[in-house]
């Protein structure tokens, strides 16, 4: 009985080691799965296929899978309000991505504005979970425009996320301004310890990391940032765990019209995808890229696979400089901008770079 318990310590240990240890940041097993397994292994069935069997064949089907709030400015296919052109279809990849993964249950999703309005976001999460979820997903519309901190108020949304922040602890991945998870924690401030981390798309290292875009080059904004910097600041003040997937990261990912011939073939949610970017990738192309940055599939992508990304602990503030989007005026117009480096500020995780076969990684995970 010594030499079996010796045994499988070691082949337990061997597991996390390797499987455990790439599984570092998403789902944790049970100590009582554990348990359950130790139990119910027996000296007499005591081969390594054996208790590989039992061992995974437990793990399958009792693994908890991530539970996420997902919180988006959808706009896939709309063209833009206040000027030219169309709007961002990156939220959609990121919430198609979370519904093809196995390893992720998403518990409700909430529009935000942003790249859009309200109601466009709002009706294009409900388009995306009636056509495209294999399983039902609550929908909820939430903030129309950025905080007021003399009238703070409620809505659906924010109602909705404490509801489900009450019954379970969850992460929150926040695509679109940080406004709805900063309204629930200035409203609820007593959820904040149910809040495993929220993942965002801002930030940058210095004033001057200017997020270059098109050839000719231009200036594109920390739009998120932009839109409410003081949700920000609130989810740091709250201490919150935070992890940025910013520009420097998205920057370095390109989908191209091959790739949007590709989804084409894939499940109707992809080929829906594929259609409304192509205005989204001509316009990107006409101001002399190669393709489009899929800015927010970089967020959702850490909370299906971290060991893909690169990152960094470092340290965020915000500080007022010159404003990047208004060089030519550097005297008169200055703004805020959200500063990530080892000086200081609030601990967050900086993602910053991908794996070398991401590309494919990336392609694999929305065709699934
Ligand atoms: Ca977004």
């Amino acid at each position: 009985m010594k030499k079996f318990n010796s045994t499988l310590t070691l082949l337990i240990a061997i597991y996390f080691l390797t499987y455990g240890q790439l599984n570092a940041n998403m789902d944790r097993w049970s100590l009582s799965t554990l348990n359950h397994i130790y139990q119910n292994y027996s000296p007499e069935s005591s081969s390594i296929g054996e208790f590989n069997a039992l061992f995974s064949g437990r793990f399958s089907t009792e693994r908890r899978k991530k539970k996420v709030w997902i919180d988006t400015d959808l706009a896939v296919g709309m063209k833009r309000y206040n000027r030219e052109g169309y709007s961002d279809v990156d939220d959609g990849y990121a919430v198609l991505q979370l519904f093809n993964a196995d390893n992720i249950h998403i518990t409700g999703i909430s529009a935000v504005f942003g790249n859009t309005k309200i109601d466009d976001a709002y009706r294009l999460c409900k388009k995306m979970v009636s056509d495209f979820s294999s399983y039902p997903i609550p929908v909820h519309k939430g903030a129309g425009e950025r905080i007021d901190l003399t009238n703070v108020v409620t809505n659906d949304a924010v109602e909705a996320m404490a509801e489900s922040l009450r019954k379970e602890p969850q992460t929150i991945l926040a695509i679109g301004p940080a406004t709805n998870v900063a309204l629930l924690l200035l409203l609820y401030p007593e959820l904040a310890p149910q809040i495993q981390e929220v993942v965002l798309v801002a930030g940058r290292r210095t004033p001057t990391s200017y997020f270059e875009i098109g050839n000719p080059v231009h200036h594109a904004p920390d739009l998120n940032f932009d839109l409410d910097n003081d949700a920000f600041r609130i989810l740091f003040q709250k201490e919150i765990k935070v992890v940025l997937c910013p520009f420097e990261i998205s920057n370095k990912v390109w989908l191209t019209d091959e790739d949007l011939k590709d989804l084409q073939n894939g499940s109707p949610g992809n080929e829906w995808l594929s259609n409304a970017s192509k205005p989204w990738l001509k316009q990107w192309v006409d101001a002399g890229d190669k393709g489009f940055n899929p800015f927010d599939v970089l967020a959702s992508h850490y909370l299906i696979a971290p060991e893909d990304l690169i990152m960094e602990p470092l340290l965020a503030r915000l500080e007022i400089h010159v404003n990047d989007m208004q060089l030519l005026d550097k005297e008169h117009n200055f703004k805020q901008y959200l500063l990530c480096d080892k000086r200081n500020g609030y601990p967050i995780l900086y993602c910053y770079g991908v794996v070398s076969d991401y590309h494919q990684k990336l392609m694999a995970s929305l065709l699934k």
